[in-house]
């Protein structure tokens, strides 16, 4: 089982979070909430509204997300779905964790780290390092930038 940390359309109640309920995709479990100990801009951009945690440590927020265990089928299936690597790179990242939750294998206190994949980029437009950025993003927010997809 792997931990991923995700930020932005995959979390509890966003757009693509039906993708790891769905079994044919593989198995997907909550363990909990955490914030990125590095600040990094999470920007909306590009055509589609999509989310991007851009992978320059240091600027922008410290961003709240989810982690979940994934078995290698889901991996792969996010890798593939989040278009690795042109779009997205999966990378690792350190977290704090805010919420751990029960059953959800080795405990971890709210305040310590860990480590998880994340689905960052570094091959973003240049101009989107000067977007408004996000530390908890909402498809729904107020920005009005409701993500769409055309696939
Ligand atoms: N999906 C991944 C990366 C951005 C997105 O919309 C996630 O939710 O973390």
């Amino acid at each position: 089982m792997t931990k991923i940390f995700v930020y932005g359309t995959l979390k509890k109640g966003q757009p693509n979070y039906s993708r790891l309920l769905d079994p044919v995709n593989g198995t997907a479990s909550f363990c909990g909430r955490a914030s990125t100990i590095d600040k990094f801009p999470l920007v909306i951009a590009g055509e589609g509204n999509i989310p991007f945690l851009l992978n320059i440590p240091g600027q922008g927020q410290h961003v709240q997300g989810e982690i979940f265990s994934v078995d290698d089928q889901m991996l792969e299936f996010l890798d593939c779905f989040e278009f690795i690597p042109h779009m997205y790179q999966r990378t690792l990242v350190e977290l704090k964790v805010e919420e751990w939750a029960d059953g959800a294998g080795c405990a971890h206190t709210p305040g310590s780290t860990i480590e998880a994949f994340t689905y960052s980029t570094t091959t973003h437009q240049p101009e989107w390092v000067k977007l408004q950025s996000y530390e908890n993003y909402d498809a729904y927010g107020d920005h009005g930038l409701e993500y769409t997809t055309h696939f």
